[in-house]
């Protein structure tokens, strides 16, 4: 069991005649057999609301994750690592999957990409094919599940209950899905591009994981077929081979393991478009709590964020002695303009300083130095807005699916004399 569990971190010089592909099928396949790795002693966290205790567990090619299932598996990432770095680390990038039966072994070699539909011609691409024919592009992008931060809504909501760990931020390395599909030729009146992956559903009733996109969004060029994060093959369960990117979307819209493309000159009316992950069509995609909309939309791109990463609920600061407050903030693509924090319960609020810019899909760092100056209790709120004026709510809006949470963080922290 140990050794099996290591063998995917042997360095590799000490792999002998087995290629770095065998090693990949090899680990994946006897990681997933070998069910999930207890660490030692089982090691448990509480997430901040009622059952909010999970153990963390440990799967091929990550770090220990907090699980919210194991069938599928769903993973979330302990909160600690954003204040790693503005790059979520591909070890301890948080999973999401709706149906039990994921791939668990990829062949890169018989591994195809089909493209067809309402196009001049189908295509059937190797992942060779994908890497080499078409103009290889970069973008740093948060991917961030709609049901992020759902078990704080108030009153609670069914579904995942996830504090705010499904999220990250990634340097996705890929081709522009826009120069794929005019390799097949789009033919006049397409409408919408749909996205299916390798993993199926269990039983013929339940339906298969399909998205769809708006044409006119794809030929934007920003959505990329992904096969690289961070400078390394995504990770299986990050969607190996190839997924795609769609920058300042919800992470619903990223389908992992991605097999077929079906360019289509109707709207895609599948349970994951029509019917899952719709939001209100309210200012805010909020309603009054307890009620339903009376009509939605499907969820579409990040609202404002930001949270403090330097210091977590509980924590103590020693009174007059500076301390540096650092976090994250993003939005759904504008960029962000401005961080503020508030140690006062909102009235004054001092802006931060920003981070390295690495695009406007990206995390953005923020820092402010700060000398607690009475002991008691310390109540920091982080507020940012975005380059079209966009900010958080102080008061945390609600809807049945607990979508787009977005209010300002507070975070309480006890300052000692
Ligand atoms: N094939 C496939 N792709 C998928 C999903 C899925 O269930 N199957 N879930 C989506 C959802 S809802 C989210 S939030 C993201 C999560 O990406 P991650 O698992 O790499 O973090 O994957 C998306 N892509
Ligand atoms: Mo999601």
């Amino acid at each position: 069991m140990v050794l099996r569990r290591g063998m995917h971190v042997l360095p590799s010089k000490r792999l002998g005649a087995m290629s770095r592909r065998d090693l990949f099928r090899k680990a994946t396949l006897l990681g997933f057999a070998g069910v999930v790795a207890r660490l030692g002693a089982q090691e448990t966290v509480t997430l901040p609301f009622a059952n909010g205790q999970r153990s963390l567990v440990r799967y091929p090619q990550k770090r220990p994750l907090i699980r919210l299932t194991s069938r599928p598996p769903q993973l979330e990432t302990p909160f600690s690592v954003f204040n790693e770095g503005v790059i979520t680390p591909n070890d301890a990038f948080f999973v999401r999957y709706h149906l039990p039966n994921i791939p668990t072994e990829i062949d890169p070699e018989t591994y195809r990409l089909e493209v067809k539909g309402t196009v001049k011609s189908s295509l059937s691409l190797t992942l060779k094919e994908l890497k080499s024919d078409f103009e290889a592009v970069e973008v740093v992008a948060v991917n961030q599940c709609s049901g992020n931060s759902r078990g704080f809504s108030s009153p609670r909501v069914s579904g995942g209950q996830l504090a705010n760990g499904a999220m990250g931020n990634a340097r996705w390395r890929g081709v522009r899905l826009k120069d794929v599909l005019e390799k097949a030729g789009v033919a006049p009146n397409s409408k919408q591009v749909v996205f299916n992956g390798l993993d199926t559903p269990p039983a013929p009733q339940v339906p298969d994981f399909v998205k769809a996109l708006e044409l006119e969004h794809v030929m934007g060029g920003e959505v990329l077929l992904a096969y690289s994060m961070n400078g390394e093959d995504l990770p299986l369960l990050n969607g190996y081979p190839v997924r795609l990117v769609v920058p300042g979307y919800f992470g619903t819209y990223w389908v992992k393991h991605l097999s077929e493309i079906t360019v289509l000159d109707t709207v895609y009316d599948g349970f994951w478009m029509a019917t899952a992950y719709r939001i209100p069509n309210t200012p805010g995609a909020c309603l009054p709590p307890g009620t339903v909309p009376k009509s939605t939309v499907p969820i579409g791109r990040f609202n404002v964020r930001s949270f403090l990463t330097s210091h977590t609920e509980g924590g103590v600061l020693p009174l007059g002695r500076p301390a540096l407050l650092r976090g994250i903030a993003f939005d759904g693509g504008s960029g962000i303009s401005e961080v503020v924090v508030s140690s006062d319960g909102g009235n004054v609020w001092k802006k931060a300083q920003l981070g390295a810019d690495l695009g406007n899909y990206s995390f953005r760092e923020w820092t402010l130095p700060f000398v607690p100056a009475s002991a008691g209790v310390l109540e920091l709120k982080v507020k940012a807005t975005n380059r079209l004026g966009e900010s958080q709510p102080l008061e945390a809006l609600w809807n049945p699916a607990g979508y787009m949470r977005n209010v300002v963080e507070t975070v309480k922290l006890e300052v000692t004399a």
